[in-house]
């Protein structure tokens, strides 16, 4: 890996013995990944994502190297957006990158970036090319830098591949990279790697637990709700008042209809309640709620999604609550006491003209009985008596009548007050359905959290690492963790 020109493919040509890639002056040289590895390796399952079509394989059959593949990378800092995707689609796959610089350009801006956010996934030997052009200044410069980036011993060949006569340290180069392949330091280096990689995955984890927010905040959703639904309830609740009145009209117009047949209360009500500005009101409440609770740091999209149901829901809720409530009113109207006397009226009502007609007809017989008896020849019922006969007969029905008219609740007023029971309910039960949504949030937060801090805790258990000894050369080519 390295900047475009310093000399990779002319170094990976001479690995091989012979050009099989391309080098020139042409920049950047190359577009594509140069794979050189023993002829009897087969890469059966190369990962999907990696771009195998840019790819160009060159083999050979030296078994002194059949543990190693060399990968020739196209440059990572030219324009070429294609080649520095390519490194990037290759980088997690290797596992000792020679990083290549030369002489002018041993610190390129994008390809040190890299080098600490990837120091500890990889092993790295570092080339200063073109050694045939370069002086021990430059040399120590690199050095330095590379130990202000964790390197405190760094392993650098210094190389030179177009003067072959020249004296360089090639030969220790493929040396290195030989005994980097043998098995137990290829142990050490894919520990190292895990490693490297469980403490990004830690870091990640712990920022998307950041992003949960805490588990206090979560268990104050419910008050933030409540508070919020006070001032949603109430304004509801006010602006409610004009359409219960109308609705109140319409059952007392209908009452009969909806207590009496079932089939037409069935019937949706044509006066609603919950009316677009209620609803409009409902949302915006819910919309303030999801906002104060994104400020206390608790995802909202999540609390979108679980409320989303009840704006939809809440009109039913309240046509229900309402209407049940309306319909039990006036299929019972009045208190206990009320019903009572109701009842009692409406039997006098059929007994009391009843008992007067009776009685008068009674009168009517025994007076004409005993006036035949008599043979009294003049009327046997005065005048005095039809008059009050009559008038007892029409008191005894219209006494009952009248009291029953008076002490019967007016049904408009009783629908009024069923009304008002079936909106307290509903509004009940949508902050019930709220506050059960908000509970599904809290344990699925609850439970999320719990995942990342175990996923955490996996990350930091360590396998056991074999000792790498002080001075070896895999320690050189690890980045020091004290950094
Ligand atoms: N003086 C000198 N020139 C070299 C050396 N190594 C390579 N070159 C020249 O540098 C130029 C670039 O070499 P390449 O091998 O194509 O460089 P590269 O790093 O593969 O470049 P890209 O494929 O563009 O990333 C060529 O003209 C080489 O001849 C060296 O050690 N000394
Ligand atoms: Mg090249």
């Amino acid at each position: 890996m390295g900047g475009t020109g310093v000399g990779k493919s002319s170094l990976l040509n001479r690995l091989a013995g012979k050009a099989i890639a391309k080098t020139g002056v042409e920049r950047p040289t190359s577009h594509e990944v140069t794979l050189y590895h023993h002829q009897r390796v087969v890469i059966p399952h190369l990962p999907e994502q990696l771009p195998v079509a840019s790819v160009n394989t060159a083999r050979h059959d030296d078994d002194g190297k059949q543990h190693i593949i060399w990968l020739d990378m196209p440059d990572f800092d030219s324009t070429e957006q294609h080649n520095k995707q390519l490194v990037l689609q290759w980088l997690p796959h290797i596992d000792v990158l020679i990083y290549v610089v030369s002489p002018e350009r041993y610190r390129d801006e994008k390809a040190w970036r890299l080098l600490l956010a990837e120091g500890g996934r990889h092993a790295w030997l570092f080339v200063l090319n073109q050694w045939d052009r370069g002086d021990v200044a430059q040399l120590q410069d690199f050095k330095r830098q590379l130990g202000q980036a964790g390197f405190d011993d760094p392993v650098i060949f210094k190389t030179s591949c177009t003067d072959i006569a020249q004296a360089d340290e090639f030969t220790e180069l493929e040396r290195m990279i030989l005994s980097l392949a043998e098995s137990h330091n290829i142990q050490q280096l894919q520990q190292s790697n895990l490693q490297a990689r469980k403490n990004a995955l830690k870091q990640v984890l712990q920022a998307q637990a950041l992003e949960l927010g805490a588990q206090q905040h979560a268990q104050a959703l419910s008050s933030l709700w409540q508070s919020q639904w006070q001032t949603t309830a109430k304004l509801l609740a006010q602006g409610f008042n004009w359409p219960i009145q109308q609705l109140a009209d319409y059952y007392a117009r209908h009452a009969a209809d909806l207590v009496g047949n079932p089939a037409t209360s069935t019937q949706p009500v044509k006066a609603e309640i919950w009316d677009d500005w209620a609803n409009a009101r409902f949302n915006d409440g819910l919309d303030e709620f999801i906002l104060a609770a994104g400020q206390l740091g608790i995802p909202a999209l999540p609390i979108k999604h679980q409320l989303q149901p009840l704006r939809n829901k809440a009109a039913n809720i309240m046509r229900t609550q309402t209407g049940l409530a309306a319909r039990q009113a006036l299929a019972m109207p009045g208190n206990w006491l009320q019903r009572g006397a109701l009842k009692l009226l409406r039997i006098g009502e059929i007994i009391l003209p009843l008992a007067s007609i009776g009685w008068a007809s009674y009168q009517v017989l025994t007076g004409y009985y005993q006036s035949s008896r008599q043979g009294v020849e003049a009327h046997y019922l005065g005048v005095d008596f039809a008059i009050h006969s009559t008038l007892l007969i029409a008191l005894s029905w219209l006494l009952p009548f009248f009291m029953l008219k008076k002490l019967q609740p007016s049904i408009k007023n009783t629908a009024l007050k069923g009304l008002q029971r079936g909106l307290t309910q509903g509004l009940a039960q949508i902050d019930a359905e709220v506050e059960q949504g908000l509970r599904n949030i809290r344990e699925q937060h609850q439970q999320q959290l719990y995942l990342l801090a175990e996923l955490a805790s996996f990350c930091d258990a360590r396998e056991p690492l074999p000792e790498v000894a002080e001075h070896s050369a895999l320690k050189r080519v690890l980045l020091s963790h004290k950094k």
